[in-house]
């Protein structure tokens, strides 16, 4: 029932995090693809390999903090190869994610089994961190949520959390204040250019540039979002203007006194902040990437154009043309008060098409949108349709593949689908 038991991987993690294996776990939804992301060398990984943008950034973000708060805080640590895989616990339980919250149905989470996890964030590391008795620390790491595909969205991507935690704080605002100026010099740092809080400007009669450029006082625009983590409280997310459009790049806020109890941290001693980034979504705004696949691309017209330390524009070797395909089928919405946790709801999730999609055509995938829905006015059930985006960062493709993909495409739906689609 757990292909994925013997893993090496899942092993260690299992063992150096004492991880229980319970009776009844669930099938894993992990994918071979996906295990493979999993278990690259720690060395290889996308942020700390030499060269690579996740790696440039990564080491930028870190810079900046070692050159802020690192000094003034009196020790900063960095953890960039802590283990993918996680327990439920640490990356829900003790960051107070409710049973019935939805990042934790196996739809969108990778359970190797009922109690095990690919992170799906690197926060995951945040209580045991505390526990070590760590008070300022940045956790980089690979994670793994099951998604949409689209240009912007990939199922292993990478994260930096930070957290730091002080004795006394004054108030609650003033933790909040210096998370905001710390990630507001953060923003300024990775994009050399002042940065411009949108709010503030439109109150002083500025206006921001929305061409996704600098304005003429070189200023990018940014704002922040209220926003909702059941880990933090006066969460907020930050968002950047690039291309006319405004960017999700990090959530945050101050720590719940819960989070802290689990990292062994008194709340009525202490208090703290913490956020988490997405590497690729920055990256691919400082350095130009249109796609997020490409972020895994071997082609030398992708790898040799970047140089530690240096962000630089991508300059695009050519754009291959896309092939659409589309695809119909008969779907069996989950009921409403599906279990979400643990068991597979029977119904169907636009997640596991995405997934299944992913697993026959790999990276020569670019988007899944659903395209049309209606729902029979007599019998009651609902038809979706499906366009298929293929289209490679690399080369062309033949027709002669891409009919193959979908054909194949097709058939895994009939034949692992057919509970809950029906071509
Ligand atoms: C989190 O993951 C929280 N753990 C962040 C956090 C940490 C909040 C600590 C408060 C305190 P979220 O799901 O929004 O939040 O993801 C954080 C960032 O990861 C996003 O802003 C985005 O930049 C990036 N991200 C999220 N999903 C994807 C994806 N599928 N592909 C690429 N980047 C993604
Ligand atoms: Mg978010």
């Amino acid at each position: 029932w757990c292909r994925f038991r013997s893993d090496p991987i899942v092993a260690a993690a299992r063992r150096t995090s004492r991880l229980t294996m319970q009776a009844g776990a669930t099938l894993s939804n992990v994918t071979e693809n996906v295990m493979q992301r999993v278990r690259m060398p720690s060395g290889d990984k996308l942020h700390v390999r030499p060269h690579h943008p996740l790696c440039t950034l990564r080491r930028l973000i870190e810079e900046y903090f070692e050159q802020s708060i690192g000094r003034e805080s009196g020790g900063l640590q960095l953890f960039t190869d802590m283990p993918a895989v996680v327990s439920t616990t640490a990356c829900f339980d003790e960051l107070l994610v409710a049973r019935d919250h939805p990042s934790r149905r196996p739809t969108d989470t990778y359970y190797v089994d009922e109690s095990t996890v690919l992170r799906a964030h690197t926060t995951a590391h945040d209580t045991e961190l505390l526990r070590r008795g760590l008070r300022c620390f940045l956790v980089s790491g690979d994670v793994y949520r099951r998604d949409a595909i689209d240009r912007k969205h990939y199922p292993v991507f990478h994260q930096v959390d930070g957290v730091r935690v002080f004795e006394n704080a004054p108030s609650e605002d003033w933790v909040l204040d210096d998370l905001k100026r710390t990630l507001f010099g953060l923003a300024q740092h990775l994009f050399r250019y002042p940065v411009q809080d949108a709010a503030v400007a439109a109150a002083d009669g500025r206006v921001a540039a929305t061409d996704g450029t600098a304005t003429d006082d070189n200023e990018v625009p940014v704002r922040w979002v209220d926003a909702e983590f059941p880990f933090t409280r006066r969460s907020l997310e930050l968002e950047v203007l690039w291309q006319g459009e405004w960017l999700e790049v990090l959530g945050c806020g101050v720590l719940q006194p819960d989070v802290l109890r689990a990292g062994n941290v008194d709340p009525k001693r202490a208090s703290g902040w913490a956020f988490g980034l997405g590497l690729e979504r920055l990256a691919m705004v400082l350095f130009g990437i249109p796609d997020i696949r490409l972020f895994w691309s071997s082609d030398r017209r992708f790898t040799s154009q970047f140089r530690d330390g240096a962000i630089t524009r991508f300059r695009p070797f050519s754009k291959y043309p896309p092939v659409y395909k589309d695809i119909s089928m008969w779907v069996k919405d989950a009921p409403a008060d599906a279990d979400s946790n643990g068991t597979a709801a029977v119904g169907f999730h636009e997640n596991d098409l995405c997934e299944l999609v992913r697993s026959v055509a790999g990276d020569l995938v670019e988007d899944i949108t659903c395209t049309d829905s209606f729902v029979h006015p007599k019998t009651k059930r609902r038809s979706n349709c499906y366009r298929i985006t293929f289209r490679s960062t690399e080369r062309s493709l033949t027709d002669e593949e891409i009919n193959d993909m979908q054909f194949r495409i097709r058939d895994q739906i009939a034949h692992s689908m057919s509970r809950v689609a029906e071509l």
